[in-house]
């Protein structure tokens, strides 16, 4: 079955890009219609990208769980809203049916209640992958509360900065979380984070790997305790209920952290009703879901891959959603085949980082697997190159599967530019042409419009969508800066393009000091203030490098003083640092020692050199005569050789 909003042939694509563009209003509240509001708004759209401000269906009610889950129970209570995969494929396969997910969501709304979460409180969820994680995240919507989920990789440093931040004042978390063999101590983290807070008063606890914790009386509550009390309070005479609190369409729904070209990750703020539908729009357009599909996100919800096409696109559209708590080489690289195999997975959603690391086990780890379920393959995250596009077409899509390749940011909420399976053609390497309702454009250095094709330039977005960013959490000028002033009137993405003769779009990646590795956003600041935490660092600056498997490496060079160890134990203890304060993720991949940095007379450092030098283009730096001292290119360069 397909839904109303849902484009079912090039016709009908180009005919609502049409649409789109000349009366977006009317578009996008056609498209709104298809979901329940307790109350209609009153104004679709109203705009201006000088504040920036910008409210879709204002004055409109609603809760975001009403659409994701009760609208479903009549026609698929008992259907699966979510079939977990655990971290161990010999542990239980949980299916999770959409009147379990309601129960387990009312539940988990009360418990929030009863700790005295309140419509508008930031309750920070730092969880592995378990179904719980998703019970938190909609009971918090259920109760109107601001989620803000952390990825498990993130340090106790990242949590703490995030923490306050959002002045968050509860925290979901669990005693460990697995990840293949390893452990990790997830409460630990937390209450390390928690040395020194002052705005938490209570943490909830869900048990997964019985890692022992220490629980803070009059602060640590179990999950478990707490649910079993809520149950009573939600469930009588086998009915279960918990009233969806009444929310306004321009409501916060959540605050997504992310890194950007400063040393301060920025908190992303996305409304309920715009994010809503642009989650379902996209979600059922660019893979052409039908409904009783599963789809299989391998994502972490802790990133915004996962909040968008795990848990909201996905249920809104009444979909079945796989969730997998493990990593795709643990018991082996066949993970990934194995989950499709005995999931009749129909849509294959991944990151091309992912792609280039299975593709070095080769053939033998499909052996066995059936993969004649899939329909529909996608990636994310980072561009991807002609070799895997090839490999996961050939081997995984057996050449039948359309490959979407979705671009698409944190601040931007959903798919902005990406094929559509099977109805716009697809093109390896490029994200193609933009859904309907999203108007790229590409500006030069000048920020006037590149017209005509082909061109290259910045990509721009000329008018918002409804799933655009709000603001950055508590600094609202952030978040205009950052966006809506590089270009007058237009929002930003940071990253290069091209378009073909076509119009198609391929993105080429960051323009600003923003890293992509392994499809995670890491900030070269960030690497570099966390560099700098380490007592012996007097400079450091962080470039990226091409990297086979993950995109892009980090490559820091680094001026030392001191005489503490010799260079093996520096680079440990510096891979330690950064560990420690931002997270295994940030570890730079290379480290350099130098004596000095090279800088401009104003004393900029000048890393499009680095950044030659870390490639191993030495022969060719380019203009070096505005340096201050060029003798140190020529020492870092000849230090490389
Ligand atoms: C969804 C997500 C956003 C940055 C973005 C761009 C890169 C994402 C891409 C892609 C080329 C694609 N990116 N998808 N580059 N092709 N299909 O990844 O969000 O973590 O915020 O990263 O990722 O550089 O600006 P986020």
């Amino acid at each position: 079955m397909s839904y109303p909003y849902q484009f079912k042939s090039l016709d009908e694509y180009k005919v609502a890009y049409k649409k789109s563009t000349e009366d977006p209003s009317g578009f996008w509240s056609q498209v709104a219609e298809n979901f329940l509001w307790r109350k209609k708004w009153d104004k679709t759209l109203q705009w201006n990208f000088t504040e920036p401000s910008v409210k879709w269906f204002e004055g409109g009610k609603l809760n975001i769980t009403e659409n994701c889950i009760d609208r479903h129970l009549e026609e698929l209570g008992d259907k699966p809203a979510m079939i977990w995969e655990p971290n161990n494929p010999e542990d239980r396969v949980r299916v999770v049916t959409y009147n379990r997910l309601h129960k387990r969501v009312c539940q988990f709304a009360q418990v929030l209640k009863n700790n005295g979460v309140k419509k508008g409180d930031r309750v920070c969820i730092y969880m592995g992958m378990v179904p719980e994680l998703a019970y938190a995240v909609l009971g918090c919507a259920r109760i109107g509360a601001i989620h803000s989920v952390i990825f498990g990789g993130f340090s106790a440093q990242s949590i703490a900065d995030r923490l306050e931040d959002a002045s968050a004042e509860y925290i979901v978390t669990c005693d460990g979380a697995y990840r293949g063999e390893k452990i990790i101590p997830l409460k630990d983290v937390i209450d390390d984070a928690l040395i020194g807070n002052k705005t938490v008063k209570r943490v909830i606890v869900y048990t997964r790997t019985r890692t022992p914790v220490s629980m803070i009386k009059g602060r640590d509550v179990w999950w478990e305790d707490e649910m079993e009390h809520a149950e009573s309070q939600i469930e009588k005479d086998n009915v279960v209920s918990f009233p969806a609190v009444e929310m306004d369409a321009e409501d916060p729904l959540f605050i997504l952290y992310t890194s950007g070209s400063t040393g301060k990750p920025k908190g992303v703020v996305h409304t309920i009703g715009g994010y809503m539908v642009f989650t379902a729009y996209s979600f059922v357009n660019v893979f052409q879901y039908q409904k009783s599909q599963v789809h299989f996100c391998t994502a972490d919800i802790g990133w915004i891959t996962g909040h968008s096409y795990i848990v909201y696109g996905p249920l809104a559209a009444g979909g079945t959603s796989v969730m997998f708590e493990g990593i795709p080489t643990w018991p082996d690289a066949g993970r990934f085949w194995d989950i499709v195999d005995r999931h009749k997975v129909n849509i294959l959603y991944t990151a091309p980082t992912a792609i280039r690391s299975l593709m070095g086990f080769g053939l033998k780890p499909l052996e066995g697997k059936d993969l004649s379920s899939l329909k529909v393959l996608g990636t994310v995250g980072e561009p991807i190159n002609e070799e895997a596009w090839h490999w996961y077409d050939e081997n995984i899509g057996k050449g039948k599967c359309p490959i979407v390749d979705t671009w698409w940011q944190t601040e931007t909420g959903g798919i902005l530019i990406s094929n559509m399976a099977g109805i716009t053609p697809a093109k390896p390497t490029y994200a193609t042409l933009p859904l309907p309702g999203v108007e790229p454009l590409l500006v030069d250095e000048n920020g006037v419009e590149v017209k005509g094709n082909p061109a290259s330039g910045n990509l721009c977005i000329r008018a918002p969508w409804p799933s655009i960013l709000r603001t950055t959490y508590g600094d609202h000028d952030r978040c205009r800066q950052t966006y809506f002033s590089a270009y007058p009137n237009l929002y930003f993405t940071g990253d290069g393009a091209l378009r073909d003769e076509e119009g198609n779009y391929r993105i080429t990646g960051r323009v600003d000091d923003v890293l992509n590795v392994s499809g995670h956003r890491i900030g070269t600041a960030e690497v570099e203030n966390a560099i700098n935490m380490h007592s012996g660092v007097v400079e450091s600056a962080v470039v990226g490098y091409h990297h086979d498997v993950k995109g892009q490496g980090i490559y820091a060079y680094v001026i030392f003083q001191g005489t503490h160890g010799d260079e093996t134990s520096r680079r440990n203890d510096i891979l330690q640092t950064v560990s420690r304060i931002i997270g295994p993720i940030a570890k730079p991949d290379k480290i350099q020692f130098v004596a000095a940095l090279p800088k401009t007379r104003s004393g900029k450092i000048m890393r499009r050199i680095l950044r030659k030098i870390a490639e191993g283009e030495t022969s060719n730096l380019g203009d070096t005569t505005t340096l201050l001292d060029p003798t140190v290119v020529e020492a870092i360069a000849g230090g490389k050789l």
